[in-house]
């Protein structure tokens, strides 16, 4: 990094997290597409800009008692981080999956302040979640663990407070319990408090869709820009959960021909095109692995998961991490590259890591970062949060066109950035420039807090 500031602060953010590898991942992510900015803005330094950046307002860790179906006691740990509120209200999902530690929830914390900001809606960034596995786990189970989350949580949030909604592990079902719960506690109708929630209670049409949605919205618009479309590419789409099941369903819509999802156990390759019907029963109705696709499809194949997943040694036009952080590495990146791949948009959060972004970028690959290109969930969120506030709602259509205009707003945002310091098709750095010159001018205007 050529700037001793920059420098400097991700030094000192790899020295007191150095118990946390994701934290900094992100972080260091962040500044090293910051040298520009901050260059011109040598004052920054003097209020500590960067350092107050990477420091959470806020973070709270809680004990979780539950009783599970024998009658035994469990104990899992929550998480919440308010990360940075100067936009708005602390915004961003909860994440229920056994590898939730600190490190993972600040770095998603902190990621979701610069996707949030680009959204250009008034919500601020953080995040929550719990090292409790949901998998195998029966409906009562998940309600008496989701009611213990909230007996805590709930001291923590409010509709103009902080805002949590899904994230890996956490879906409609989820959501309903901790809402009536923080209802009972409360004792007080605050629809706003959460979104994704059931659509006969205060959700909002096009949530469930809209992050898988909005990251073909962007896909098209970066596309198009570079003069191509999705219709007639070939594409796979990691995960099978939320993100995976829409961006795929989309991206079928426009034309293009899905070939490959997966879970953490293995990938399925259909080359004649997935059935996606099939997999929303066995994902979103039986909560089964992705394996049983299967026996819907006889000229389908699936692969184990061994050390890397398999899906990114298939040939595509297009890949789509819609899983978790760092399922890309340098290998997984060589040979996609190897097989042709033109462009890669990221649903999931991280799920390249940074030698897998670097080489993607200097082999002329198209890359929709993160927090641009998945930030159609939390739009729609927000979007959850004006109709509650009106006490009304928008039909499905509209939500749809507010977020594709979202998504096609936040692709000008990091192309113009990009091209403004001269950083072509950089959009990893675009959109990075684009949120922290948002963020650092309402900080500054805030006085030092
Ligand atoms: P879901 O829980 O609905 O689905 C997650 C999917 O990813 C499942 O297929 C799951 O497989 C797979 N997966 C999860 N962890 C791992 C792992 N460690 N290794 C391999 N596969 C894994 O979550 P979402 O679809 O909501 O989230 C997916 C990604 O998108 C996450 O990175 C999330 O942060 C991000 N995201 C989500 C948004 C939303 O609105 N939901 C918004 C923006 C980003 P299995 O069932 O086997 O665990
Ligand atoms: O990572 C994300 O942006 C989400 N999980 C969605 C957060 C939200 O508040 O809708």
């Amino acid at each position: 990094m050529g700037n001793a500031y920059l420098e400097k602060v991700l030094n000192d953010v790899s020295k007191k997290n150095s118990n946390e590898p994701e934290f900094v991942q992100a972080v260091d992510e962040v500044l090293s597409t910051l040298e520009k900015v901050i260059d011109k803005h040598p004052e920054y330094q003097k209020i500590a800009m960067l350092e107050r950046v990477v420091e959470p307002e806020r973070l709270v860790s809680f004990r979780v008692p539950w009783v599970d179906d024998k009658g035994q006691v469990q104990v899992n740990r929550g998480y919440r981080v308010q990360f940075n509120g100067v936009l708005g209200p602390y915004k961003g999902g909860l994440r229920f999956h056994p590898s939730v530690n600190q490190s993972i929830m600040k770095f998603l914390a902190f990621e979701q302040i610069f996707k949030n900001a680009l959204t250009c809606l008034p919500i601020g960034g953080g995040k929550g979640g719990s090292d409790f596995d949901p998998k195998g786990k029966s409906d009562d189970e998940i309600m008496r663990f989701c009611q213990s989350f909230m007996n805590e949580l709930q001291r923590h949030i409010g509709a103009d407070v902080d805002v949590p909604a899904g994230d890996i592990g956490v879906g409609a079902r989820e959501i309903g319990y901790l809402f009536g719960q923080y209802r009972k506690i409360k004792n007080i109708y605050e629809a706003g408090v959460l979104t994704g929630k059931g659509l006969d209670y205060g959700g909002s049409l096009a949530r469930k869709e809209a992050t898988g949605y909005g990251l073909i919205y962007f896909m098209r618009e970066m596309l198009k820009a570079n003069g191509r479309t999705i219709k007639g590419k070939t594409v796979s789409v990691s995960g099978s959960g939320n993100v995976a099941i829409y961006a795929c369903e989309k991206a079928q819509e426009y034309g293009a021909n899905v070939v490959a999802m997966s879970d953490s156990n293995g990938c399925i390759y259909a080359p004649n095109g997935i059935k996606l019907d099939v997999v929303k029963e066995i994902k979103e109705e039986q909560r089964l692995r992705i394996k049983e696709y299967l026996k819907y499809d006889s000229s389908a194949q699936y692969f184990e998961t061994t050390d890397r997943p398999k899906i990114w040694e298939i040939k595509v036009d297009i890949a789509l991490p819609c899983a978790t952080q760092n399922e890309i590495d340098l290998e997984s990146a060589k040979k996609l590259v190897a097989n042709g791949v033109m462009a890669v948009g990221e649903g999931a959060n991280m799920p390249t890591n940074k030698e897998a972004i670097e080489y993607f970028l200097s082999n002329n690959v198209l890359l929709a970062p993160a927090k641009a290109a998945n930030a159609g969930g939390v739009a729609t969120s927000a979007l959850e949060m004006s109709q509650n506030s009106m006490r009304y709602f928008w039909t499905f259509d509209e939500v749809n066109e507010k977020l594709d205009r979202i998504m096609t707003n936040i692709f000008e945002q990091c192309q113009k950035a990009a091209q403004e310091y001269g950083l072509g098709t950089n959009y990893v750095a675009g959109a990075n420039i684009a949120a922290f010159r948002k963020i650092a001018k309402a900080m500054r205007s805030q006085g030092i807090i």
